[in-house]
């Protein structure tokens, strides 16, 4: 069985965009791999966070994998401070990035531009996200769209160590849903959906309850022309509305464009907010029934035990390669 790593970081409330373009992929993902599924607190706090919220994050992620139908018997989740080996292993991985190819990260570029204070960490990162990688001899990573150059950046990375100390990383292939790779934001639809995003009006969170689904998705920005029609490029808002009721109903988008022939926005978005409600039911009712459960810990107290095993035999590996400590092991 090939092997898949991923995680997501609990920065906020996870979003309709996470859900679409990582998490609902993960669930399909999880019967033909050998999965990893990570929470990952320590890329979180490259930004500032508050130490109760994000605790609570953590606790709301892990109880959102599962209740979006991560099963822990097939899967190993867990969270990543848990695991020392990626902090070990992204200090070597940063000893073999180069600054200026970590300055050209877009995210770095986008995370930075405007600060006057910028922790070293947000440059630091894709060397950390590259170490949760290639820890577990990774094949394959299903992300979104905005994680694609640091996947890139992993890759070279693993390659360049291969070459420079000893050829023990697997190079892993990046995997992008063919839709949904880049749910929009619902305000500013030519910017992705962000969980840290400080207007609340953009992003539908997984835990919004029905009111506040309606309200989002009526505010929504699209266009005058009030023709229920995919055009990426002309019509950014209704084309994103399009794709999130596409995917969470199943109906093809001509299928959809067909239905609202004639008809306004205003009934199309109606329509929408209930697919979507429909689609997050189940969801929030599994969420809420485990996130304060001591299953919850068990499940990620076995997924660290597990995670801890693999990554450690690899960080000996990578310290051998190096040079680093005393015995050769
Ligand atoms: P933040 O706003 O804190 O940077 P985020 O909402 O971008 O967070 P991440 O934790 O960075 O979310 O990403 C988790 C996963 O969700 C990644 O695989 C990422 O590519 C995917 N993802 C995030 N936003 C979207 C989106 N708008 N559309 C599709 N996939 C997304
Ligand atoms: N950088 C990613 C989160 C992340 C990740 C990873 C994703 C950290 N480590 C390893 C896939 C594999 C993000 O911001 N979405």
């Amino acid at each position: 069985m090939k092997t898949i790593f991923s995680g997501i970081q609990p920065s906020g409330t996870i979003t309709l965009g996470n859900y679409i373009g990582a998490l609902k992929q993960f669930v399909e993902l999880q019967n033909e791999y050998n999965c990893y599924f990570c929470i990952v607190d320590q890329h979180a706090i490259t930004v500032p966070q508050d130490r109760l919220e994000l605790r609570k994050n953590i606790r709301s992620l892990a109880a959102l994998y599962l209740a979006v139908g991560i099963d822990p018997n097939k899967t190993t989740l867990f969270v990543q401070s848990e695991v020392p080996a990626h902090a070990q292993a992204g200090w070597m991985m940063q000893c073999v990035s180069y600054i200026g190819e970590l300055e050209r990260m877009t995210q770095f570029k986008d995370k930075s531009s405007g600060k006057d204070a910028v922790s070293a960490s947000l440059l630091t990162y894709p060397p950390l996200m590259a170490a949760d990688i290639l820890l577990y001899s990774t094949d394959l990573v299903p992300v979104g769209e905005d994680q694609k150059q640091h996947l890139e950046l992993t890759r070279d990375l693993a390659e360049r160590f291969n070459k420079k100390y000893n050829d023990i990383f697997t190079i892993p292939d990046v995997r992008i849903a063919e839709v949904g790779a880049r749910i929009m934001s619902l305000q500013e639809p030519t910017k992705k959906m962000s969980k840290s995003d400080p207007n609340k009006k953009s992003f539908i969170a997984l835990l919004d309850d029905p009111k506040q689904i309606e309200k989002k998705i009526k505010s929504s920005v699209t266009d005058s022309e009030g023709i229920v029609k995919f055009d990426k490029e002309n019509k950014p808002g209704i084309s994103n509305l399009l794709s999130i009721y596409s995917i969470l109903d199943g109906k093809s988008i001509a299928e959809i464009e067909e239905m609202y022939h004639g008809k306004g926005y205003g009934e199309f978005k109606a329509d929408l907010a209930e697919v979507v409600i429909k689609a997050l039911a189940p969801i929030q009712e599994k969420y809420y029934q485990l996130v304060e459960s001591n299953e919850l810990d068990d499940i990620l107290d076995k997924g660290s035990e597990k995670a801890n095993l693999v990554a450690t035999k690899m960080l000996k590996k990578m310290e051998n390669a190096m040079g680093l400590g005393r015995k050769s092991k």
